[in-house]
């Protein structure tokens, strides 16, 4: 989909509300005739003579029918969110009622808003930047606190501000090689290449750093992959269960129930974390429980965190400590999990209290100390890095972009290093300029533009 200019000109309408019975619906309409159009048909005071960013009671009428009794709120331009004339009605929250102002509306003259269309006046008339329009979609798509504050955080403009300010920097740069560009003869360098060099290598710095934060931003949306694993029977699934508080898999005393994946998620500490129950891990002759073997072992490859888990009552020190050195070599963080301690021998508790005095001791079928077990798994992911005020980058397109950066801010220290020509070396700054534009839509292209706004729901 795209928008031509002719559509920007349009007063569009859209419920900005969910759609389905609540009590009160706001059907948002922004363009220059909007509070004119609204006027004609609400029966209160005259909308054009009041001021911005005031509310009147009325009725909205269709000829002489009365449709229902309304609020109307009025934002004049350019202050309000789309920087256009804006009016947000809101009627009672039937669908009957949103329907009839709806056709109403448009039966004047006035457009349904494509998915995004708001939020794209908004950043078209420079309310923000593309950066923020998009945390504007995460925030509203945000359901976890750290995601919340991530989006949030990026919406404020932290993110886009650094960008901004570095990029400037390296405009500076890049004329002044152009510059040089114009003087060949007589040999001049109005840029220090020592400057530059210092400047582009603390560019790629942040710049990869803001790569890497995007492992974190996706766990922040996507939840922090931990994979239960161990032995069958150990009671991997009934800890899910327990977890979740509820029996989302299958328990019983027969080794290798579990042959696929089971998983879910649950919220610790403001974080989302996706519990993921796996086949037991041993040597089987059962075709199809090996494949879920090998599949649990892919799985613990890419997980965040491991849940080792074994019986108490039906381990030695000897298997523990093979598994244990396996899972060292694997590097995935992981927490050693003793289950069943409702039926474990006293001895190998006090053997693993001197041998792995880090162990949690659990009983899942009991749900005995899975705050403990909690709160361990909340230390091991160190919140504090989802919690400080640092950007996180949330977005594949900016990561996307971030990478194509690092890679011509690259081009540019071996240009340096090999003493290329200034219009080389000015090429690879303008195309590091370029990307970076993109993330705040500095750079911008019609279909970057449709593609992003598309993603947005009708309404916002
Ligand atoms: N006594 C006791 N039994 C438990 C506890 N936790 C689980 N069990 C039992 O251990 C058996 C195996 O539990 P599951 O949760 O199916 O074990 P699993 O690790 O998922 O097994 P597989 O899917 O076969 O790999 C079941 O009979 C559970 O009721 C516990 O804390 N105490
Ligand atoms: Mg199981």
């Amino acid at each position: 989909m795209s928008f031509s200019l002719a559509d920007r000109e349009d007063t569009i309408i859209a419920l900005a509300t969910p759609q389905g019975v609540g009590a009160i619906a706001v059907i948002r309409l922004s363009g220059k005739d909007a509070i004119k159009v609204t006027n004609e048909v609400f029966h209160g005071k005259n909308l054009e003579k009041q001021a911005s960013h005031t509310i009147h009671f009325g009725t909205i009428r269709d000829g002489e029918k009365i449709i229902d009794e309304v609020l109307v709120s009025i934002f004049i331009a350019p202050k309000s969110f789309t920087k256009e004339n804006v009016v947000e009605i809101s009627t009672h929250g039937s669908s009957y009622i949103i329907n009839q102002v709806l056709k109403l509306f448009i039966r004047k003259g006035v457009r349904p808003a494509k998915p995004g269309e708001f939020t794209q006046r908004a950043f078209l008339h420079g309310q923000f930047d593309l950066a923020q329009a998009e945390a504007v979609a995460d925030l509203i798509h945000a359901d976890s606190e750290s995601s919340h504050q991530a989006a949030l955080s990026q919406m404020r403009g932290g993110f886009s501000s650094e960008i901004q300010e570095l990029r400037n920097q390296l405009i500076h740069f890049a004329s002044m090689i152009e510059l040089e560009l114009d003087f060949v003869e007589e040999d001049v360098e109005f840029a220090s290449r020592d400057d530059l060099r210092a400047l582009v290598e603390r560019i790629l710095r942040i710049v990869e750093e803001l790569i890497l934060s995007f492992d974190l931003g996706n766990v922040i949306k996507n939840g922090v992959p931990t994979v239960i694993a161990g032995k069958p029977n150990a009671g991997k699934s009934t800890l899910l269960n327990a977890l979740l508080n509820e029996e989302k898999a299958i328990v019983s005393d027969i080794a290798g129930t579990t042959r696929d994946f089971i998983e879910d998620e649950i919220s610790l500490g403001g974080v989302i974390f996706r519990f993921i129950d796996t086949a037991g891990l041993r040597e089987t002759t059962d075709t199809i429980e090996a494949i879920g073997v090998s599949r649990t072992q892919e799985k613990m490859k890419t997980a965040s965190l491991i849940l080792y888990l074994f019986d108490l009552s039906d381990t030695d020190l000897v298997e523990i400590n093979r598994d244990i050195n396996k899972l060292e070599n694997l590097g995935v963080p992981f927490l050693k999990v003793a289950n069943k301690i409702d039926k474990a021998k006293e001895n190998i508790i006090n053997q693993l209290k001197t041998q792995h005095p880090d162990t949690i001791f659990i009983s899942a079928g009991n749900k005995e100390n899975l705050e403990g077990l909690k709160s361990r798994i909340l230390e091991l992911v160190n919140l504090d890095k989802f919690r400080t005020g640092n950007t996180i980058v949330t977005n594949v397109r900016h990561y996307d972009s971030l990478t194509k950066t690092r890679e011509s801010l690259l081009d540019v220290l071996t240009g340096l290093d090999n003493q290329v020509t200034n219009d080389f070396l000015a090429m690879d700054i303008r195309r590091a300029l370029h990307f970076l534009g993109e993330i705040t839509g500095q750079v911008t292209t019609d279909d970057l533009l449709a593609n992003i706004f598309s993603k947005f729901c009708i309404g916002k």
